[in-house]
């Protein structure tokens, strides 16, 4: 919270969308994780419906004071786990971009990064599932400096 408003708007605006949705008259706060560096937000990835293989995860990584990498992520329920955003594609026409694969994600000192569907995010594919919403599963991630942080990815948003 030390981003004052634009954190305290989206705290408040994602605790009306768990009122919203649960019908409960509180909400479960993201859980933390702290690294040399930083500090890992709410790892959470889709709860995927039987036959599904692939999910997409997210968090937020922030209070960054040393620079870092993101360089790897793996979880006992996915065969795989890529790095994905957003990259140029050079066009005569327009400026667009393609989701890839990226070799790591950058911290730099400063930013808050928020990880999206349209952004960068965590791709699980050979998916051991289903993976029911009301669930948690662990999620080891692997930064350049501070090496390997084991978390807990809720199956939902809250
Ligand atoms: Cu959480």
């Amino acid at each position: 919270m030390i981003n004052g408003g634009m954190v305290s708007s989206r705290f408040i605006q994602g605790m009306a969308m768990a009122i919203a949705s649960s019908g409960l008259a509180f909400a479960a706060l993201g859980h933390e994780y702290y690294a040399a560096g930083f500090k890992i937000v709410h790892p959470w990835a889709m709860p995927t419906a039987p036959g599904a293989k692939t999910t997409v995860a997210f968090m937020r990584i922030e209070e960054i004071s040393t620079a870092d990498r993101l360089i790897s992520a793996r979880s006992p329920i996915a065969g795989a786990i890529e790095i994905r955003g957003p990259v140029p594609v050079a066009r005569a026409d327009a400026k667009t971009s393609t989701m890839a694969s990226l070799k790591a994600l950058e911290l730099p000192v400063g930013a808050n990064i928020e990880m999206s569907q349209r952004g960068v995010h965590l791709l699980l594919s050979d998916v051991k599932g289903p993976l029911p919403g009301d669930r948690s599963y662990p999620l080891t991630l692997i930064f350049e400096k501070a090496g390997t942080i084991e978390t807990m990815m809720s199956m939902s948003p809250y």
